[in-house]
């Protein structure tokens, strides 16, 4: 039977389950790989586990966002995941290596292969067709441990592209953007997204991962390319073409849906402050004064990205009333651009180099001044995201971005006469020099290293029969978990301390959020009410652990984010959905509401009655949980569900 690429390379890996939409399916994985900041919990997870030595074929530790040492907890914790990674037989990706997604696209993507990262722009290995999913970290360490990887089947939608780029002027960055636009932040939750048509041999791999990048800001569980000739030049010029296979969809393959996009019709787009989603072209905004432009993250610091800055910026100067920052994707981009004179240019003209690392786009340095606009090239510009809240953060591609840093303000990159960018071709080689990843070694007597700072993961009890709390917040669509557990780089340390962290629970949009919740929990703890796409954005599992540690016992909402749900369900906390979402205005904050007879529904109509003792109105939800998730439920969430089960 004609299938498609997602159906081929799940057909693969298939431990249980059918490829059929809305059904679990158990996968086996090729490679796991964490960052510092949600590694720290994935690797003290996998501890708790007990297990000796990972059990998938590639586990990669990285280090790139907690970079900024401004006391011992980020170098310990940086200490802690390379033992850690020594002992259970992970290679380390040593700080100052880069940003996970961009080097593990050098190092390890493997075209027909499935990875899981624990961060949610794992879907960048797309670009080099690998199904690449971004998963809690608590996921990730039980996969590590042997077990098979489960996922809802989602929707496959085939995003046809025709025509070409209308270079250098529209970039790959402008063609996930007007995705965006045209779809919106919620448009791809439930789906993968697989490129296809003729359009696709016009972009090269790292433009592909560009692409496949963003596709989390649409809210799909990954989105995928096929392998062709531009993917062998890249494994080619990265010495790994024994990695290279070709693999693309059967010609007669069907799809849930299509959508067509023409790459001649794009035009240079830009999303304005706080959503991802708030797509315009970028010429409706051309004359707007920048203070920063921020170029790098995970989404666009390939070498051919800041080859591309480098030929805009050659001979010109930063404009004096802009910040010009940039971060290099990875160590081996920064040492072609240095080889190849590009960083040269960059210095000449007044550009502050930094680390390969995530940095401003993850609030850590680089944060702009009060109010004022950073136009940026990477995926996510949530309010006080930046470290400043009343920041006004675009996002553009790095065309559009470096133009703005020489020009002081937003310019459309058609109306400058001398933009001479010529084609930027693959390498026929890349500068491959491993000294910054460690590969696992026998790792027997390894010393786990833990700082004052790293404390244990705490763990929930097992399900009771009723939840009687308060409604500690209501929120509205689209909350993001940058919302619920803030990042920056004054929250960030805390990563492997759930007790420091939990007090900056909601703590950029409610302070007293964290107090209220201490207080409830003496009195049957808390709920939280939202309303669609309820916890957005990053794969943090923060914004479930710690919560379950503030004692939240159940969040209600209109709708999930894929990788929140799983987050909840995996540290106990029940996901409920409104059965009629109207009945959502009629929650207010403060209120009681009690839930009896709860496991019987759980295994049985999976349908609740809730009473609002407050108010007195009584309405339904729903909970949705297949087997697997009921018994997580039930358990107290994956760690004392997988500890039993390896006991
Ligand atoms: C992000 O871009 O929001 C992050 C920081 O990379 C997160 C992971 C985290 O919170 O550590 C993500 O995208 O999953
Ligand atoms: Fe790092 Fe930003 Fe990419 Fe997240 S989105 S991995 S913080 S560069």
């Amino acid at each position: 039977m004609a299938a498609n690429l997602v159906q081929k390379i799940f057909h693969q890996h298939k431990f249980y389950g059918e490829r059929t939409c809305g059904t679990p399916i158990g996968l086996k994985v090729d490679e796991v790989y964490t960052q510092d900041a949600t590694g720290t919990m994935a690797w003290l997870q996998f501890e708790a586990i007990g297990v000796d030595k990972v059990k998938v074929p590639v586990a990669v530790s990285y280090v790139d966002h907690n970079m900024i040492q401004s006391n011992y907890m980020n170098p310990d914790d940086h200490a802690f995941l390379q033992s850690a990674a020594a002992k259970f037989g992970a290679y380390f990706s040593r700080p100052g290596n880069g940003i996970c997604h961009q080097v593990n696209l050098e190092r390890f993507s493997r075209p027909g292969g499935i990875a899981l990262g624990t961060d949610s722009h794992t879907p960048t290995n797309g670009g080099a067709a690998m199904i690449a999913i971004g998963v809690g970290g608590l996921d990730a360490a039980t996969v590590m441990a042997g077990s098979p990887f489960e996922l809802t089947m989602p929707k496959v939608v085939l995003i046809k592209l025709t025509g070409k780029l209308n270079r250098p002027y529209v970039t790959a960055m402008d063609v996930i953007l007007t995705l965006l636009q045209k779809l919106t932040v919620k448009g791809g939750v439930g789906s993968i997204f697989e490129y296809g048509g003729d359009g696709v041999r016009e972009l090269n791999l790292t433009e592909r991962a560009t692409i496949t990048n963003m596709g989390a800001e649409l809210g799909a569980t990954t989105s995928i390319f096929p392998s062709d000739e531009n993917t062998m030049g890249f494994f080619k010029a990265q010495g790994r073409l024994s990695d290279w296979i070709e693999l693309k969809a059967d010609t007669d393959a069907s799809y849930d849906s299509v959508i067509e996009l023409d790459l001649s019709s794009l035009e240079p787009m830009i999303a304005m402050p706080h959503s991802p989603d708030k797509v315009v072209a970028v010429k409706e905004l051309a004359g707007t004064k920048v203070n920063q432009v921020c170029i790098g993250g995970c989404t666009n610091s390939s070498y051919q990205s800041m080859k591309a800055v480098s030929y805009v910026l050659k001979g010109k100067n930063v404009a004096e009333n802009v910040n010009l920052l940039i971060n290099p994707g990875s160590k081996q981009v920064y040492e072609m651009i240095a080889v190849d004179g590009c960083l040269r240019e960059m210095i000449a003209s007044g550009v502050r180099m930094l680390e390969s690392s995530c940095g401003p786009c993850i609030g850590m340095g680089g944060a702009p001044g009060s109010g004022h606009v950073s136009l940026r090239t990477f995926n996510r510009n949530f309010e006080g995201r930046s470290g400043t809240k009343d920041a006004m953060v675009y996002l553009a591609s790095p065309v559009t971005c470096a133009i703005a840093a020489l020009s002081g303000k937003i310019v459309d990159p058609r109306d400058i006469k001398d933009l001479s960018i010529p084609e930027i071709e693959e390498p026929s080689h890349y500068i491959v020099n491993t000294n910054m990843l460690i590969a696992p070694k026998n790792g027997d007597n390894v010393h786990i290293v833990k700082g004052p700072n790293i404390k244990g993961v705490p763990v929930k009890e097992p399900l009771k029969d009723g939840i009687a709390a308060e409604v500690l917040i209501k929120l509205g669509n689209n909350v993001t978990t940058d919302d619920i557990m803030p990042a920056g780089s004054k929250v960030l340390p805390f990563r492997s301390n759930i007790p420091a962290i939990s007090d900056f629970v909601f703590s950029n949009i409610d302070e007293g959020f964290s107090k209220r919740a201490i207080k409830a929990k003496e009195n049957g703890g808390g709920i939280i009410v939202g309303g669609e796409n309820y916890g957005q954005g990053s794969s943090r599992e923060h914004a479930a652990l710690a919560p379950m540690f503030l004692g939240v016992e159940a969040v209600i909402t209109v709708s999930f984010a894929r990788i929140h749900r799983s987050n909840l369900i995996n540290f106990g906390i029940i996901p409920l959905t409104f059965t009629n979402p109207a009945d959502f205005e009629k929650i207010k904050q403060g209120d009681r509401l009690k839930i009896s007879g709860l496991k019987s529904s759980l295994t049985g109509s999976q349908s609740y009655t809730v009473t609002d003792e407050t108010s007195g109105f009584t309405f339904t939800c729903a909970s949705n949980l297949n087997q697997r998730e009921t018994e997580l439920i039930l358990a107290g969430g994956l760690l004392p569900y997988t500890k039993r089960a390896t006991q």
